[in-house]
């Protein structure tokens, strides 16, 4: 049914209700918003509004009479109340309920934005465009909106409502038009959805590049993969991308998944020989009481993990060998001490967790008795044995272990990487989807959150950049008329973390001050937190805390991080005991992760000899920064595309849209300025120069002696291109949504037609 809308500050458009309840907009005429929240029109005209009630809410209503400050609103529900003419927002005509982009919205205020969501939310229509950014809100359920039938529909361009297919697909059809490499970045709040979205962006790409065989089929499989080594459950999500967390859980907890499918999948014969128990009988996993998830089967998990090691190609040895690291690592944390002499020095107890972890190590349990409960140190020539402290041998247990899983992680990738690359042909072009863990903020935040906000701070301002940085400097660079929208640079923040720009000064942040911590053997998380108020405390992203805590202001909220265990985790020092242990192991991966380990540190260090290793590895903080530097700069030169996923409520469930929640996410998240931006600005841009050389040929008459522009100008007026749909740049033209989408359909089919006419003279030559 096509409508006219005669309340758009847009003049007239278009509108066109669908038969699933979503509406779209055909025609725009001009894109400014002379009314946009202009209140007093409302008033007048007697238009719907949204009244935010005393609870807090906000409820659409209609104006009935306003004296002064107060209005007197009817309400949708049929109460007539009083509030005051502020508390009243513009709502949207009934027609807009529900558009495929908010960028369609006549008046874009918090209100009338999360009634949209929630409307499509409440239809099943868990995607939504916000401009260039796709919102996928996560349904809990599973939504009758994906699988082969969807797939092919996107790909043949039938279906257009916001999707990933259709993200996925204009990564794809950019990669080839522009020859550019592509990213897809996912992001969104621990248990939002980007993980699974990940998932249905790879299963887009995969059937695109051939279906379910072959190299696709090998590349889906990773998931289970990573997901079993790299997720655990965590409060928020069941299914959580994690960071370090083998050695200590919190409450309600689990440990990677890999482990509990061991030890509830593993067949008898494995069982016996690498001596696995059910999961209660290990302490890292049964510190916290969380040993199962509901509707989750971990033996079941566990053959399709073996079967999806089979189809990468990973082969059976190294699974044995790989589930046999796993069982060494479980083994070690049972080994417990007990305190000799007088001096709380410790010996390791000798029983089955000794004899267990030092078989599947490949060592004596004498050497590993040894190694958990002496530190050598070098003295001259000399090197003396010094008996360490229970909590010192529990630490460098825990941190043998945490080496021991890191390691065997590093490696499974990169084997699961050698094996993907027999099949692959060329080394081509390349679209990259990047799935991080959330945003987290606990009742108890450690340096694990910290990391993980940390990363997600840094993706924020590369979304920032990009869509509301980049987009508005080109604007002004090239000379068109734009009135620039303002946003949150979270700059500051990053400050905080990584270095306080003062000239005169040495650069300090949270980082710096944690590595300075870090390697002064006094140091306590205390004096740490001390230290941090001491010198951070100018900058307005932090606030200082009581007992060792501290508050850092991020993007997406304020985190209090409770600095004990900040100092040893960022250490994470392996002793050369331990390092030398492994290389003396006969278990092949073993020796391997420890001679890899060795030759990094020479390498940084300059140095041959093992020792030389205690002092210098980089911590984990440092080399957290480094990584995360490598990644944006790989993002940096690929086009991005940004999938921004949302949770509706934080029990888990279907159906259940808390909006207080959705709109913390939303503000924070920079997407509604991102749709300013969008809704007046110009979203497709190309060279004069690459215009006329991709459009000019479709003129109908042509002057070969034009230059670039007038070939451009030529063009736009042949096909009626209208004057607010687009502008001219001094380098560059910009257009309006949509604009380019119709020159390349008509560029595609002149071509087609230049294509069978050649066949058909061809077939007429022969
Ligand atoms: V974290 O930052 O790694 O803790 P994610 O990755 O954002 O988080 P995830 O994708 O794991 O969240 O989703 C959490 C859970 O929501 C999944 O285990 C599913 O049960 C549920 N989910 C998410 N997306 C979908 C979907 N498209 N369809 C159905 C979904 N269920
Ligand atoms: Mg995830």
């Amino acid at each position: 049914k096509r409508m006219k809308s005669d309340v758009s500050p847009y003049g007239l458009m278009e509108v066109e209700r669908e038969s699933g309840g979503g509406v779209r907009i055909t025609s725009t005429s001009t894109a400014s918003a002379p009314w946009e929240d202009n209140v007093d029109y409302f008033i007048r005209k007697k238009l719907r509004v949204w009244c935010k009630l005393s609870s807090g809410t906000w409820e659409l209503g209609t104006i009935i009479t306003t004296s002064g400050k107060e209005s007197q609103v009817k309400l949708a529900s049929g109460n007539d109340i009083k509030v005051l003419t502020t508390e009243v927002l513009p709502a949207n005509p009934e027609i807009l309920e529900g558009v495929d982009d908010l960028i369609q919205l006549s008046y874009l205020n918090e209100p009338s934005v999360l009634s949209n969501l929630q409307y499509r939310y409440s239809r099943d229509m868990i995607y939504s465009k916000a401009g260039p950014v796709l919102i996928a809100i996560n349904p809990f359920k599973t939504v009758q909106m994906h699988g082969t039938n969807f797939i092919q529909a996107y790909r043949q361009k039938l279906a257009d409502s916001p999707h990933i297919y259709g993200t996925a697909d204009a990564a794809y059809t950019e990669m080839i038009r522009d020859g550019v490499n592509q990213s897809i970045i996912i992001s969104g709040e621990s248990g939002a959805g980007k993980t699974e979205t990940a998932k249905v962006a790879m299963q887009y790409l995969a059937t695109l590049g051939g279906g379910g065989n072959g190299i696709e089929r090998e590349v889906l499989q990773t998931s289970r993969i990573l997901e079993a080594f790299g997720n655990a459950k965590t409060t928020r999500n069941d299914n959580s991308s994690r960071f370090s967390r083998v050695v200590q859980l919190a409450s309600g907890e689990r440990s990677y998944h890999v482990f509990y499918q061991l030890c509830a999948g593993a067949p008898s014969d494995l069982r016996g020989k690498l001596n696995i128990r059910v999961a209660n009988e290990y302490n890292y996993l049964n510190q916290s009481n969380c040993l199962v998830i509901e509707g989750v089967d971990d033996a079941l998990n566990f053959h399709q993990l073996q079967e999806a090691l089979d189809i990468v190609r990973i082969g059976k040895e190294d699974q044995e060998r790989m589930f046999a690291v796993l069982a060494a690592v479980l083994w070690l944390g049972n080994i417990s001490f007990q305190v000799v002499g007088n001096e709380n020095h410790v010996e390791v107890v000798a029983d089955e967790a000794l004899t267990t972890a030092a078989s599947l190590m490949g060592c004596s349990e004498q050497e590993l008795m040894l190694a958990l409960s002496t530190h050598n140190i070098q003295a001259g020539k000399d090197s003396i044995a010094k008996r360490l402290t229970l909590q010192q041998a529990m630490d460098s247990r825990d941190a043998l272990a945490k080496f021991i899983y890191a390691r065997l992680f590093d490696w499974l990738v990169e084997q699961v990487n050698k094996s993907l690359e027999v099949g692959k042909l060329q080394i081509g072009r390349s679209i990259s989807i990047l799935d991080i863990y959330g945003f987290e903020s606990f009742q108890k935040n450690s340096f694990e959150q910290f990391c993980i906000n940390y990363a997600n701070e840094r993706l924020q301002q590369h979304f920032n950049r990009h869509l509301l940085k980049l987009e508005q400097e080109d604007y002004q660079a090239d000379g068109i008329n734009w009135t620039r929208v303002d946003f949150e640079d979270n700059q500051g923040c990053l400050n905080l973390i990584e270095k306080v720009p003062l000239p005169a000064l040495k650069p300090l942040g949270v980082l710096s001050l944690l590595d300075e911590e870090s390697n002064f053997p006094k140091a306590t998380d205390l004096t740490f937190a001390n230290k941090l108020e001491q010198y951070l405390k100018s900058n307005s992203c932090f606030k200082g805390g009581r007992g060792g805590t501290f508050s850092i202001c991020h993007y997406a909220g304020q985190v209090l991080y409770d600095t004990s265990g900040f100092l040893e985790k960022n250490r994470d020092t392996l002793h050369s005991d331990s390092l030398r242990l492994l290389l003396s192991s006969s278990c092949s991966l073993l020796r391997f992760f420890a001679s890899n380990m060795l030759n990094q540190s020479q390498k940084s260090m300059g140095r041959k000899d093992q020792s030389a290793f205690d002092s210098q590895k980089q911590s984990v903080g440092t080399k957290f920064k480094g990584q995360l530097y490598k990644l944006m700069q790989q993002l940096e030169n690929t086009t991005p595309h940004f999938i921004r996923c949302i949770k509706p409520n934080s029990k888990q469930l279907p159906g259940m849209f808390e909006t207080d929640l959705v709109l913390q996410q939303m503000r924070c998240c920079g997407v509604l300025e991102v749709v300013r931006i969008a809704r007046c600005g110009y979203p497709n841009r190309i060279t004069h120069q690459e215009f006329a050389e991709r459009y000019g040929f479709l003129l109908t008459e042509k002057d070969v002696s034009q230059d670039p522009l007038s070939i451009c100008v030529a063009v736009l007026q042949q096909f009626n291109v209208l004057p607010e749909l687009y502008q001219v740049g001094y380098t560059k033209l910009y257009f309006r949504t949509g604009q380019i989408g119709t020159l390349e359909n008509t560029r595609k089919r002149v071509i087609q037609s230049v294509i069978a006419l050649q066949k058909y003279f061809r077939g007429y030559k022969a």
